[in-house]
């Protein structure tokens, strides 16, 4: 019988040698990796058909998990189970090396990315009718698995799923729309952008813009998708139709330094992408060639970047209705600063102290003025402001530090998880008039329940239960009872086509 590797070998027609340890020796994990995993993911550890194996890539999976990982395998993956072949001893030694940091730091050039570049259906060759009926195409639902890395499209009038798919390893942040709601893009932290087409249940494109990716924004008009990387420091600037590569942009500030992007959006009254940077005291806005403004830089042909001076180190940004305002998390816990992008100042600052999370936050109309309220991550809290000034209206004690905010414009409701410490299987309903908790709910003791997303209306909504052996609860949004369930390996972001392209107030855009 062939080893794993040599099965996967022979799938791609390599030679491989089988490895073989004599008594006594103490592993060799370079030598292993070499022999064993190389072949898929990677010579240099980047990546291949299975994920980097890098230290930043693998902060989310615990070290035990590696060991197990490769002992058994991953179901549903085509990473086979190593345990017969491997004794313990080396297994340990393969899982210990993987977190290393690589003798000579990594790179991903322009000619990497276009040698990564896989376009499966050209844009305009598929049929512009949706291949399966349903009611209405704006209220359908794109679930994120995390538990086996895959994506379902739920139809969101029947709650049926219509698809499931697999998906590139560790898809992170919203995927995000195209204007009309036909295509769907998602980012993976290896760096993954993958365009889907939802009405042909296809994958048309596919490229890898870094190796370690934060997550990707379309501009507002469809044409184009940016990347923001930790790994290169460099924004990836593709056209929207086949993801080809328009541009790299290193990220470096007026003081000579590189950056890691935190994050990337898309402020559609702006006509631009903003940038949050993790290493350099400045926001970034780009702006598409019609939309260049004197005192611009040139960035890629006629593409311009316009650089802002922020007071501070801004990090994971919240913005208002009209993209006037953004809310950035000062580094170290210093609470949060309100920059006006049109004034270039700072205008607020906000007592968020700790970890508040910022692009979980949303907003509403309480007697007349607009609020944002706003999660944090190591603190029971979800913290409200007026927005006309930024004073605080309230601190709400939640049962733990929460992760995720919901609501909808039709909904009386807000929703946030306890996503972390001894309650996470709480949910709590906030009244959006009065700012009470109103209800608590438990859907499945000792399971974490997260992420709340609206149907287009606001008048039933998916809650996830976030467990490889987890599921969707699809809850009426005004009685709180309780309308279905669907099976799903821990399902975490849940993505509505109608409030995502509407930009709707209570959801993340
Ligand atoms: Fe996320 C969105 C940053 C850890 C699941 N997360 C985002 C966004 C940012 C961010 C900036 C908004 C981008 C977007 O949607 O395009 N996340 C961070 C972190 O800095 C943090 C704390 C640490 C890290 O390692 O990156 C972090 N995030 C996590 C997780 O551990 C989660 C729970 C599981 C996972 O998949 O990694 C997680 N993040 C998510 C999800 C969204 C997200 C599901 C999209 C939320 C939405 O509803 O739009």
């Amino acid at each position: 019988m062939k080893a794993p590797t040599q099965l996967i070998g022979a799938l791609l027609g390599l030679a491989l040698p089988v490895a073989s340890l004599a008594q006594g020796d103490a592993p060799d994990p370079h030598m292993l990796y070499n022999q064993h995993c190389s072949v898929c993911h990677g010579v240099s550890r980047l990546g291949g058909i299975g994920p980097a194996l890098l230290p930043d890539n693998l902060s989310r999976l615990k070290h035990a998990e590696a060991v197990e990982v490769i002992r058994d395998g991953r179901p549903a993956t085509q990473m086979p189970a190593y345990g017969e072949l491997l004794g313990e001893a080396e297994i340990a030694a393969l899982a210990e090396w993987i977190y290393e940091r690589p003798e000579v730091e990594p790179s991903w050039s322009d000619a990497d990315i276009l040698a990564s570049h896989i376009v499966n259906h050209a844009y305009g060759t598929l049929p512009d009718e949706p291949v399966f009926e349903v009611e209405d195409l704006k209220n359908l639902f794109i679930v994120v698995e995390i538990g086996d890395h895959h994506v379902s499209l739920l139809d969101g009038d029947r709650f049926e799923r219509i698809a499931r798919f697999p998906s590139r390893y560790a898809l992170h942040g919203g995927p995000k729309y195209s204007p009309d709601g036909r295509y769907v893009y998602f980012g993976s932290r290896d760096g993954w952008v993958t365009k889907y087409d939802i009405y042909n249940l296809e994958v048309t494109a596919e490229v890898r813009a870094g190796i370690n990716m934060r997550n990707i924004a379309v501009s507002a008009d469809g044409r184009y998708v940016l990347a923001g990387n930790y790994l290169p420091h460099t924004l990836v600037l593709l056209d929207a139709r086949n993801l080809e590569l328009i541009a790299s942009i290193p990220v470096e500030g007026l003081n000579g330094e590189t950056s890691r992007v935190s994050a990337v959006y898309t402020a559609p009254p702006r006509n631009s992408f903003v940038a949050a940077l993790r290493d350099i005291p400045e926001v970034w806005e780009i702006r598409w060639p019609e939309e260049r403004a004197a005192g611009d830089e040139a960035l890629v042909g006629d593409f311009a970047l316009h650089r802002m001076e922020a007071p501070d180190y801004l990090d994971d940004f919240f913005f208002d209705m009209e993209y006037r305002y953004l809310v950035g998390a000062a580094r170290g816990g210093k609470g949060g600063q309100v920059f006006d992008m049109d004034e270039e100042i700072k205008v607020a600052d906000l007592p968020l102290e700790g970890m508040p999370h910022l692009g979980a936050g949303i907003t509403w109309e309480l007697d007349g003025r607009r609020v944002m309220a706003i999660p944090h991550i190591d603190k029971g809290q979800v913290s409200v402001f007026d927005m006309s000034d930024w004073s605080l209206v309230t601190q709400i004690e939640t049962d733990g530090p929460g992760f995720f905010m919901r609501s909808h414009e039709s909904s009386p409701y807000a929703w946030v998880d306890v996503f972390f410490g001894p309650n996470h299987d709480r949910i709590h309903v906030i009244d959006k008039q009065s700012l009470e908790i109103v209800e608590t709910l438990i859907p499945e003791p000792g399971k974490t329940a997260a992420h709340v997303e609206f149907d287009r209306r606001g008048e039933t909504l998916l809650l996830s239960i976030w467990d490889d052996d987890g599921y969707l609860l699809w809850l009426d949004a005004n009685t709180l009872e309780e309308l279905g369930r669907m099976p799903m390996k821990r399902p975490s972001g849940k993505y509505n086509v109608w409030n995502k392209t509407q930009y709707e107030e209570g959801t993340s855009h």
